[in-house]
């Protein structure tokens, strides 16, 4: 397996479930910055122009971070990083579908990308203050439905909780946005995995 990752992006939070996993695959990163998940060589592996990617074994490339995640939860029962009951699965997608379909690209992408929602210069600031409001109201949202301690899930530790390590690392780290403590305390025991930490020194390297 490869995945296809971007330093300081989103797709930290699969790297990180490669790494839970501790199965072997390998990593080809691809920046997001400099305009080359647009270039040919990458559109081949995935047309929509995103990391994570994901090359399979088989040949098949799976995309879609929260499809990604659920596939390799599923695919690993040992490692027990989704619940099996139906009601702590559906929580688990849940939760992803709402930090990558809603929360990223809602809030946070508003503030690295402005020209994604406005084309006219002038208007980039006000689009940034409009996605850290926004990106502080869906904090406050998340901090509040926090079932476990530290994790998203009574239940434990799963898939889930990569999604919230890379929007977490975007506040501490490029945007300096304060992070409620419930959220503080999850980021500090996600640093403190050691699958974590060898995904985040690898991207950093
Ligand atoms: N819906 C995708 C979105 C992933 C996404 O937005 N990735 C960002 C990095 S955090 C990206 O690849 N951006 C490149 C670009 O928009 O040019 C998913 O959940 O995997």
């Amino acid at each position: 397996m490869k995945l296809f990752y971007g330093p300081g992006a989103c797709s930290i939070g699969i790297h990180l479930i490669l790494e839970e996993l501790g199965i072997p695959f390998e990593t080809q990163a691809v920046s997001t910055r400099d305009g080359s998940v647009h270039k040919p060589d990458y559109l081949a592996i995935n047309p929509k122009a995103k990391v994570p990617a994901l090359l399979r074994d088989d040949g098949t490339v799976l995309t879609e971070f929260p499809v990604i995640a659920w596939w390799l939860a599923k695919s690993h029962p040992e490692a027990k990083l989704i619940p099996t009951d139906l009601e702590g699965e559906a929580r688990t997608l849940e939760w992803l579908d709402y930090l990558c379909g809603t929360v990223h690209p809602q809030g946070f992408t508003r503030q690295f990308r402005p020209g994604n929602f406005g084309k006219d210069e002038a208007d980039h600031p006000r689009v940034v203050a409009q996605g850290k409001a926004m990106s502080e109201k869906y904090l406050a949202l998340i901090e509040g439905r926090i079932a476990g301690d530290p994790w998203l899930l009574a239940s434990g530790y799963s898939v889930a909780d990569a999604a919230l390590f890379f929007l977490a690392r975007w506040c501490v780290g490029p945007l300096g946005i304060a992070l409620p403590p419930k959220i503080a305390k999850h980021y500090e025991a996600m640093k403190a995995r050691p699958a974590v930490q060898r995904a985040v020194a690898r991207e950093t390297a």
